[in-house]
């Protein structure tokens, strides 16, 4: 087998630490089991020094051996394709998993940053823009909630979709969106209580310390 090696940055400053998007990669992998090692691209050029591996400049990439991967969704359900720890092998689960991985990116994920990046750099003066966020993730926390509420996973056992939901619902999460919202909540706690996601979460925190 060839060596996993995840990408991210070299550093980050403090704020987006700890939601990097190599988080991903590394939480499934320390679920899977599966060995990874770390690279990095500098902070610094971000724009610029990467775009043959990711044509928009960001981060996480991944390689594996001959597959290399841009966009963690993608990069996830190829790591998924190795582990039935990240997504069952029965073609209605696996169907499922899919369907939830997409909502997460497609449907949370979409209203979720730009109401995030409204919340980080606070009062703007605009008035149009945090309304209309705000009544879009509203919609949506409002139909996840009785989806979660329902079972512990999205679908059956834990899989990629939880990863990605989690990661989408723990963003509006840090700055307390979820008040209202008692079932998102629960299951954003519950998924990071997982032991990897605590030692994905504690690697990248540590990664980007160590270049400070
Ligand atoms: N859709 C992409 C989004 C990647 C993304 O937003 N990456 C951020 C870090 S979490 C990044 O590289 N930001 C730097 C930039 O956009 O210049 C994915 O899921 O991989």
């Amino acid at each position: 087998m060839s060596e996993l090696i995840i990408w991210t940055l070299d550093w980050v400053p403090e704020g987006p630490r700890g939601f990097v998007r190599d988080m991903r990669l590394r939480w499934a992998c320390e679920e899977a089991g599966l060995p990874y090692a770390i690279r990095t691209v500098a902070f610094e050029d971000r724009a610029t020094n990467h775009l043959a591996r990711q044509p928009f400049g960001q981060v996480p990439f991944l390689n594996d051996g001959d597959v290399k991967l841009f966009e963690s969704g993608a990069c996830l359900i190829h790591l998924a394709r190795k582990s039935d720890r990240l997504m069952p092998r029965d073609p209605v689960g696996e169907a499922n998993t899919l369907q939830w991985t997409i909502a997460a990116l497609n449907s949370i994920e979409m209203a979720s940053v730009p109401w995030s990046l409204f919340k980080f750099f606070g009062d703007t003066g605009d008035t149009w823009g945090p309304k209309f966020f705000d009544g879009w993730v509203n919609t949506r926390l409002t139909h996840m909630e009785p989806v979660l509420a329902k079972g512990e996973w999205l679908v059956g056992s834990f899989s990629i979709a939880d990863i990605l939901m989690t990661d989408a619902l723990r963003l509006v999460d840090r700055f307390d969106g979820l008040a209202d919202y008692p079932a998102c909540r629960a299951y954003v706690a519950h998924a990071t209580a997982r032991p990897a996601f605590e030692k994905a979460y504690a690697d990248q925190m540590a990664h980007f310390a160590a270049a400070d």
